[in-house]
């Protein structure tokens, strides 16, 4: 009986073993070069309807501005994703890094965020009142958590890859996405609209960029803004052996 769970154990080990080492192989990077990635929003920027608050009016406000789009200098896109769409051997995978998601008054903080499946998240609630996270993943429910004591932190860990839709079940106004991969070439464009992926192995790649997208297409059962499909924009390029490639996207 014994010897029988060890041998199941061990199976379910090299299964999970050879499962990830088919996903992404953690090598030594010979000659990496590095991906700046550029997204632009082309003509005048949006200007997005303040979304109403529904609850804590006294801690949260009555309304907050949108995130959906940020515009900034230059025209850069803040909270885009850039990531290679498909990598099986690269650099290592910082196992211990933890992702911080606050929730600050009454805002998911930051935005947007990129993990690494297998990693934790850690979602910290610094308001007075109850926040309840509410994470999907295509769909489907990952996680969903109330935290209604401040300065309260809840760590899990996430074990599915995908697009993540973040919403608060107290505060129908609290929106924001994670995108969880199996490797580590991916990043969240800064206020200027760049993102670097690094330490990329020489070749060619499809790089992509993700966007949750502005267009408000209404507003669902409990007053959530409802927004169009997220924008996805493709692009091959080169990394050249110790060398930079810029890759330009635009948004409009
Ligand atoms: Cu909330």
């Amino acid at each position: 009986m014994k010897r029988l769970s060890v041998a199941a154990l061990l199976t379910v080990a090299a299964l999970w073993t050879g499962n990830t080492a088919l996903a992404y192989d953690e090598v030594e990077v010979k000659d990496g070069g590095q991906i700046i990635g550029h997204v632009k929003f082309i003509g005048a920027a949006p200007k997005l309807a303040a979304v109403k608050v529904n609850k804590n009016q006294d801690v949260c406000g009555k309304e907050k501005a949108s995130e959906a789009i940020i515009v900034g200098r230059d025209n850069g896109v803040k909270f885009a994703i850039g990531y290679l769409e498909k990598i099986e051997t690269g650099k290592a995978i910082d196992r211990k890094k933890q992702t911080d998601l606050d929730q600050k008054k009454c805002a998911f903080t930051p935005h947007v965020i990129t993990m690494v499946k297998g990693t934790e998240l850690a979602t910290t609630n610094s308001d007075t009142v109850l926040h309840n996270a509410n994470m999907d993943v295509e769909g489907r429910q990952m996680f969903n958590f109330g935290q209604p004591k401040q300065n309260q932190v809840i760590v899990k860990r996430v074990r599915k890859t995908g697009q993540v839709d973040i919403t608060c079940d107290s505060h129908t106004h609290m929106r924001s996405y994670a995108m969880v991969f199996e490797h580590p070439y991916h990043a969240v464009t800064d206020e200027t609209g760049s993102f670097i992926l690094d330490n990329v192995p020489p070749g060619k790649y499809t790089l992509k960029v993700w966007h949750e997208s502005w267009k408000v297409k209404g507003l669902d059962d409990d007053g959530r803004p409802l927004y169009d499909k997220p924008i996805l924009l493709t692009k091959e390029v080169v990394v050249p052996a110790k060398g930079i490639v810029h890759a330009n996207f635009e948004l409009k």
